[in-house]
């Protein structure tokens, strides 16, 4: 390789690493240890399994806002979800328990319409399959699939424990807001406790903006 060769291809190097260095700013972040509940709509507070975590939720969900971004391409968004008790995964039969349906809008835009089971595998028997972490309903994956921690404690059902799943999306964005919904569609004809029979809640949220 002669000299000038050489120099194309250093050139050409530093080019592609320019262009792979992200400027990243951290917008959000949030371990709800302070209560603190600013930027939140629909914002509840509970203690699980020794941490404050924003919930618990049934048949409803939170609204995070962020206004005055600082100009960017993209944004991450990272969360962990805790599901708690006797979800149904896509369980659909006479639409008495399921399906559990859980959802992450932003900017009024669905990334996430999944379905999660804490349905236990027992040798023998039938086990309630969940769409994520794919979505909903094209999916029949084991319960618990692409969990980060599994048999966490109950909350207050006492069936299924709790899961624990670290989310992490990253979104082509600009605009100087940002709208981040939660919610879930959760189905349970046959208590009279939904909140107790199943439910979800949220910790350790955060949101980067990204420059490319
Ligand atoms: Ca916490
Ligand atoms: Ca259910």
């Amino acid at each position: 390789m002669n000299r000038s060769i050489l120099i194309i291809f250093f050139l050409i190097l530093l080019n592609s690493c320019t262009k792979d260095v992200h400027n990243q700013v951290e917008v959000y972040s949030n371990d709800f240890e302070q209560s603190d509940l600013k930027n939140i709509s629909n914002g509840v507070l509970t203690t699980f399994n020794k941490t404050k975590v924003l919930g618990r939720y049934n048949n409803g969900g939170f609204d995070l806002s962020l206004k005055d971004l600082p100009k960017h391409d993209l944004v991450e968004v990272t969360f962990d979800l805790y599901i708690h008790d006797s979800w149904d995964g896509n369980q659909n039969k006479d639409n008495i328990d399921g399906p559990d349906i859980w959802k992450l809008i932003v900017d009024g835009k669905e990334y996430i319409n999944t379905t999660f089971s804490n349905n236990a595998c027992i040798a023998g028997q039938a086990c309630v399959p969940q769409s994520y972490p794919n979505d909903y309903p094209n999916y029949n994956n084991v319960s618990r699939e692409g969990a980060y921690k599994i048999n966490l404690p109950s909350v207050c059902h006492n069936v299924g424990g709790t899961t624990l799943y670290k989310i992490k999306k990253n979104i082509s964005h600009s605009k100087s807001s940002l709208l981040i919904q939660a919610l879930d569609k959760l189905v349970q004809t046959n208590t009279n406790d939904p909140l107790c029979d199943e439910s979800w809640s949220v910790d350790n949220i955060k949101v980067k903006v990204i420059t490319l």
